[in-house]
C-alpha cells in the first residue's frame, strides 16, 4: 500500500477513511497475506496528523476525526496480516504511529528522514495507545526519555534505539522489505497470528474498553484555547521556515 496524497501524507478524516476500507478490503482477501506500507511522496512516509483536522473545528468534528484515528490503530494493530512498514521519508507522531503499529520496520539510511513521537514539541501529549504502542517497540525507559522530549530521531539513531529493525539504501527498501516478508510469510499463518494476537491484546483490549472516553478525553483536550494556540503557533511556525 502506498501513501499518495500530498504534499506530505498528512492523516486527514479523507486519508483514515480510504486507509481503513483499504485495508479491509486487504484483509477480507483470501489470497492476501500480508501488506508493505511505504510512500509514494518523496522524502516524506508520513506528517502525521492533519493538524487542521484538529484545529477550529466543531466538537462533533473532532468526534469523528479521533474515531477514525483509533480506528486506523485498531485495524492495523490487530491485523491478521504481516505488516511492514517501508518507511522511505520523515515519519513524525501519527506518521510513526502507522510504523510501530506494524510488525516490522525498516527504514531508508537518510540521515535527513527523522521518526518519533514528537507531540510534546507541539504542546500535546500522545494518547495512552501511542505511548503503549511505542513502549511495545523500544521498551519504557527509552519510550519515557523520548516522549517527554518530543524526540525526533534521525534514521541511524531510530535504528540504534530499537524504533526501526533496520536501516537500508533507500534504493534497496522495496527489495528489502519484499525478502522480510516472504521470511515472515513462511511461517504458518495460524500460529503467527495467535502470538501476535497474544503479544498485542492487552493493549488493544484497553483501548476498546476506553475508547469514548478516549474520544471525550480527545474532545476536551483539543478544544481548550491554549492547546488551540500552541497547534496554530505550530502550522504558522510550519509555513515560515518555508518563507
Ligand atoms: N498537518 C497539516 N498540514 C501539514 C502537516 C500536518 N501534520 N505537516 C505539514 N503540513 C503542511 C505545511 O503546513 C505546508 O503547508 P503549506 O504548503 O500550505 O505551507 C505543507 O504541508 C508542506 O509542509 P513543509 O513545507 O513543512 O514540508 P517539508 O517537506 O519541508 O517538511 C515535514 C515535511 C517534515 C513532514 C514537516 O512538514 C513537518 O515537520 N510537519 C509537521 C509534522 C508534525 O509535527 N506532525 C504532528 C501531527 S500531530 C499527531 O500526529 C499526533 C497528535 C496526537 C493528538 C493527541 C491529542 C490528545
Amino acid at each position: 500500500m502506498k501513501f499518495k496524497s500530498p504534499p506530505v501524507n498528512s492523516l486527514s478524516l479523507d486519508f483514515l477513511t480510504e486507509f481503513c476500507i483499504s485495508l479491509e478490503k486487504l484483509e477480507n482477501d483470501r489470497a492476501c497475506r500480508g501488506v508493505i506500507l511505504t510512500s509514494a511522496v518523496p522524502k516524506i512516509f508520513s506528517s502525521g496528523l492533519d493538524i487542521t483536522e484538529m484545529c477550529g473545528k466543531s466538537t462533533e468534528h473532532y468526534a469523528e476525526f479521533w474515531r477514525a484515528v483509533q480506528e486506523m490503530w485498531l485495524r492495523l494493530y490487530s491485523s491478521n496480516m504481516v505488516t511492514v512498514a517501508a518507511v522511505n521519508g520523515s515519519s513524525p507522531a501519527g506518521g510513526c504511529l502507522i510504523a510501530l503499529t506494524c510488525d516490522y520496520r525498516i527504514m531508508a539510511e537518510n540521515p535527513k528522514f527523522s521518526i518519533g513521537l514528537n507531540e510534546a514539541q507541539l504542546g500535546i501529549v500522545a494518547p495512552f495507545w501511542f505511548k503503549d504502542t511505542f513502549v511495545n517497540v523500544v521498551g519504557h525507559r527509552v519510550a519515557e526519555r523520548s516522549l517527554q522530549l518530543g524526540s525526533l530521531h534521525s534514521a541511524p539513531e531510530a535504528h540504534r534505539i530499537g524504533l526501526v529493525d533496520e536501516l537500508v539504501p533507500e534504493e534497496k527498501l522495496k527489495d528489502r522489505a519484499t525478502a522480510v516478508m516472504q521470511q515472515w510469510l513462511a511461517l504458518p499463518d495460524h500460529a503467527r497470528q495467535l502470538t501476535k494476537t497474544m503479544m498485542r491484546k492487552a493493549v488493544l483490549d484497553r483501548l476498546v474498553a476506553h475508547r469514548e472516553e478516549d474520544i471525550q478525553y480527545f474532545i476536551s483536550f483539543i478544544s481548550k484555547e491554549s492547546i488551540q494556540k500552541s497547534l496554530r503557533m505550530y502550522m504558522e511556525m510550519l509555513k515560515k521556515k518555508k518563507s
